[in-house]
């Protein structure tokens, strides 16, 4: 008789809660390439290509560990689909006496899992993930008696809690927090490191072969394919970053140019997020780079605040905020997503660059996610839910414990200021600040009406004036409302008309 252990596509981490502490020549790992999870969204093919991929170099380092792997492909005749139609035929294939496994990520999977021990007559052990430094009953804690919940306060427990940067009880530098130095905008002549590419091997090739056929409609191209599959080809990246990229990590954070869709960034979160890299052990080599006077504090600090911050942050909120977060739309936002988040094309330069580099590489950073297509998206008045499930299709990294509470809640303020102090909004002058794109575009950021104006310029008053209600109390908006008082009634109703019209060709 066996255990038998489903392990999931984001589950690809040898120290997996659900396999430690068994015998190995008792247990059978499952593992499954199933409809369900290929079609919650049309995935870009190059995230599918590198999830598959990425599950079957798993599976071949799990045997070589010695471990049993039935790899059930989407492609086998009998595959009934989903998780659960898959553990059931495993359970008539293996004498299952007992079912272990990791809890799942995600609201929809979890209530796969919780319905097993009815479904199937056997014990079902769900064991925590422990891949993260904040358990669901610390952030549950961490939240009581707390009027707001914010990202600052909960990463300074973070960092308290895990060591990182700093000197016994004071944070490394004598400040948490160098976010102030993190701002500056990038030049062309920068030199830039590329992140590696990894050639699709036989392996990879197949995936790529039968998803450009299955999915032949889906968002995306794979002809560039390059992600790394294996935990040994994440971690030349994780090396490759930490050697070339993390020393201006800090500086250039929020910087854009076009035609560079990496710039000092670590593509890493497809590895972190699927379980192939540890997100501590890369904080801790972090710190080691700088201890050794190798990158400046607002690089290491920096990066460590996004990893044990804000990827921790956003998945306490999202199993805080429960299965009904996904249907906030406190600003009542309803317009449909305009056909060019599938497509590039669009006259608005910053949008086709963050849109275009996205369909070719399954990649943005953070920056254009936020200040682009996400606050293009606020200022317009999109359906939050519609925005949602766009970037949980379009990015390689996308799952919706994380994607969620960043595009939901961060981008487009749905939850009502939950998990942010205010509106991630921002006119053309912030664009322009922050990249090169407005000196390659047909509109003028300078201009706020007129056929040459940036829309953003407009859109961004028009959301100002028709969310009045719901944001003028917010403090922190206080100086955008004092500047749209300062206009004169006419300058008001040109703006509000201009950006009328605009919204009304998008549909
Ligand atoms: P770097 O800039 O090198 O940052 C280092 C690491 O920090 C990342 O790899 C990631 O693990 C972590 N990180 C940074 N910011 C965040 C954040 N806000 N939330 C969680 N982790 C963070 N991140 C995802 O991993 N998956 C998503 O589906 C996702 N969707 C997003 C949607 C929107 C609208 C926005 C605004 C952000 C989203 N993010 C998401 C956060 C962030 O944009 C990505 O983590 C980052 O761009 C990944 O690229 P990188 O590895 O080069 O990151
Ligand atoms: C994203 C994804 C895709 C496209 N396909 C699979 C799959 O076929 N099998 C699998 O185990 N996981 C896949 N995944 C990742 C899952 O969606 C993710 O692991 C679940 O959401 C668990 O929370
Ligand atoms: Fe974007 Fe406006 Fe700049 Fe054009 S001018 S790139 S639309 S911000």
């Amino acid at each position: 008789m066996a255990t038998l252990i489903p392990v999931f596509g984001d589950q690809l981490s040898h120290g997996l809660s659900s396999l430690a502490g068994q015998d190995k020549k008792a247990c059978v790992i499952l593992m499954a390439e199933v409809d369900e999870e290929t079609e919650y969204v049309p995935h870009h093919k190059s995230k599918m290509v590198y999830i598959l991929s990425a599950m079957r170099h798993h599976a071949d380092d799990l045997r070589s560990a010695g471990w049993t792997v039935d790899y059930v492909k989407l492609t086998d005749a009998e595959n009934s689909g989903s998780f659960t139609g898959e553990i059931a035929r495993a359970i008539e294939r293996h004498k299952v006496s007992a079912l272990c496994v990791t809890e799942a990520g995600e609201w929809r999977v979890k209530a796969m899992l919780d319905s097993w021990p009815d479904r199937f007559d056997i014990p079902v052990e769900i064991r925590p993930d422990d891949r993260f430094l904040c358990t669901h009953a610390e952030f549950e804690s961490w939240t009581k008696d707390r009027k707001q919940l914010r990202m600052e306060f909960f990463y300074r427990d973070m960092r308290r809690k895990s060591g990182l940067m700093m000197n016994v009880d004071k944070p490394e530098g004598g400040q948490w927090n160098f976010d102030a130095e993190n701002r500056k905008p990038a030049k062309r002549d920068f030199a830039m490191p590329k992140p590696l590419h990894f050639a699709p091997n036989a392996v990879t090739q197949d995936v790529i072969q039968m998803v450009e056929s299955r999915f032949a409609g889906n968002i995306g191209d794979t002809a560039k394919f390059g992600f790394a599959v294996t935990r040994e080809d994440a971690l030349r990246q994780q090396k490759h970053f930490l050697d070339h990229a993390l020393p201006s990590f800090g500086d250039y954070q929020d910087a854009m140019l076009t035609g560079e869709p990496f710039l000092w960034h670590s593509i890493l979160s497809p590895y972190i997020n699927s379980g192939l890299l540890d997100p501590l052990d890369l904080c801790r080599a972090v710190e080691v780079q700088y201890r050794a006077g190798k990158v400046p504090i607002n690089a290491a600090e920096g990066f460590i605040r996004q990893v044990i911050g804000w990827r921790e942050y956003v998945r306490g909120i999202y199993w805080h905020a429960g299965p009904e977060y996904v249907e906030s739309n406190a600003l009542a936002a309803t317009r449909p997503l305009p056909e060019f988040y599938w497509t590039g094309k669009t006259d608005m330069h910053c949008l086709s660059q963050a849109i275009g580099q996205t369909i070719e590489h399954s990649y943005a950073h953070h920056i254009q996610r936020l200040m682009i297509t996400g606050n293009f998206a606020l200022l317009a008045g999109l359906n939050p839910k519609e925005v949602h499930k766009w970037y949980l299709a379009v990015y390689a990294d996308a799952y919706e414990w994380v994607e969620l509470p960043n595009s939901l809640g961060m981008s487009q303020f749905a939850d009502g200021g939950m998990l942010a102090s205010k509106p991630y909004a921002a006119s053309g002058a912030y664009i322009n600040r922050m990249s090169n794109y407005c000196s390659h575009c047909r509109y003028d950021v300078k201009q706020r009406t007129g056929p040459k104006a940036c829309p953003f310029n407009a859109l961004y008053w028009e959301f100002i004036a028709r969310n009045e209600v719901k944001l003028r109390k917010n403090p922190r908006m206080a100086m955008p409302y004092k500047n749209w008082e300062r206009m004169t009634d006419a300058d008001k109703v040109a703006l509000r008309a201009h950006a009328q019209q605009f919204l009304e060709k998008l549909g």
